[in-house]
């Protein structure tokens, strides 16, 4: 089958050298996330991907550190936000999509699957009627193959499914943003047993990633530092990923990784943030409305999840 939003990804690329987005990364260590400031030099027009609130599970108190230094970043450099683009709903960090819109400006957008997202974590936190699981508390939902501006950079939206099934990648100029798809060639790929998660969807996701121009450049959404390494690293190229990755480089069958993936899943306690974060995500950010007394509640499903 023709995939005809992949191949104007790949063309996109091509042409970016004359469209390169600068980019910033904030690396938040208390999760492992990675945010992202892309601006086209010229409008200075920009986006945010990925953005974190601070969130102290032990008090339940939120603070903006994190998003503090964007907001200082974007007007030092006099950039002009249109977007703030989520890669999925996040199980590992609150986002402050909301917070950052405030203060900055621009529409909260993510993939359009997070309506299948939506009704499987509203159903587990038995959300009430307010929250509506169609989608409406994110300002935009793209889907494959969608195309738009940030000034005069071009991007191109990928569905890249298997970690969530909302999951998009960013193409934007020549750069791409993985999102959790793949992680630096020395840690592999993200695990695949969230709700409507699958591994199998994940390894097609991944080739697809993987089809693009060999100099393309990859943004990773987390870093969580392996064994034998120093430093948090975020950046790398579909070769090197081609060449290197620990659970998907050249030569690695689909039945092979889903076999490591489910293994390794199985290994892995759930994330730190997982209750808080898919209850605020879920609702692009928003926390949950007040409860009478004017206190804001999230809940914990006991041996539910
Ligand atoms: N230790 C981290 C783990 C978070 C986690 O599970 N991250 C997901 C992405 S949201 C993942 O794919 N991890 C892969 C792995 O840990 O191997 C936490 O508690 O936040
Ligand atoms: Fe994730």
């Amino acid at each position: 089958m023709a995939d005809s939003a992949l191949a104007a990804a790949s063309s996109q690329i091509s042409a970016a050298q004359t469209d390169t987005p600068q980019i910033k990364a904030f690396f938040d260590e208390p999760t492992f996330t990675v945010t992202y400031v892309v601006h086209d030099p010229e409008s200075r027009h920009a986006a945010i991907i990925d953005s974190v609130l601070d969130y102290d599970p032990a008090s339940g108190r939120t603070s903006f550190s994190s998003a503090n230094a964007l907001v200082a970043f974007v007007e030092e450099k006099g950039l002009a936000i249109d977007w703030h683009l989520e890669t999925h709903a996040h199980a590992d960090h609150l986002s402050a999509a909301p917070y950052l819109k405030e203060k900055l400006g621009g529409q909260i957008a993510i993939g359009e699957q997070i309506i299948t997202v939506q009704q499987a974590f509203g159903k587990l936190f038995n959300a009430g009627t307010d929250f509506e699981r169609n989608g409406s508390d994110f300002d935009h939902l793209w889907k494959d193959g969608d195309h738009f501006r940030i000034g005069n950079l071009d991007v191109t939206v990928l569905h890249v499914p298997g970690h969530t099934p909302a999951c998009i990648a960013y193409v934007i100029g020549d750069a791409v943003f993985v999102g959790d798809t793949m992680f630096m060639p020395d840690y592999g790929t993200a695990r695949a047993d969230f709700p409507g998660g699958d591994a199998r969807t994940l390894y097609q996701s991944a080739m697809r990633l993987l089809s693009l121009p060999p100099e393309t450049r990859l943004f990773m959404c987390h870093d969580y530092l392996p064994e034998g390494r120093k430093d948090y690293v975020w950046e790398t190229t579909v070769e090197a990923e081609r060449q290197a990755n620990v659970h998907i480089h050249d030569g690695v069958s689909e039945d092979e990784f889903v076999a490591m993936r489910e293994a390794r899943d199985k290994t892995l306690a759930m994330p730190r943030l997982i209750l808080p974060s898919v209850q605020v995500n879920m609702r692009a950010g928003h926390f949950p409305p007040a409860e009478d007394n004017g206190v804001t509640y999230l809940k914990i499903p006991v041996n539910a999840v």
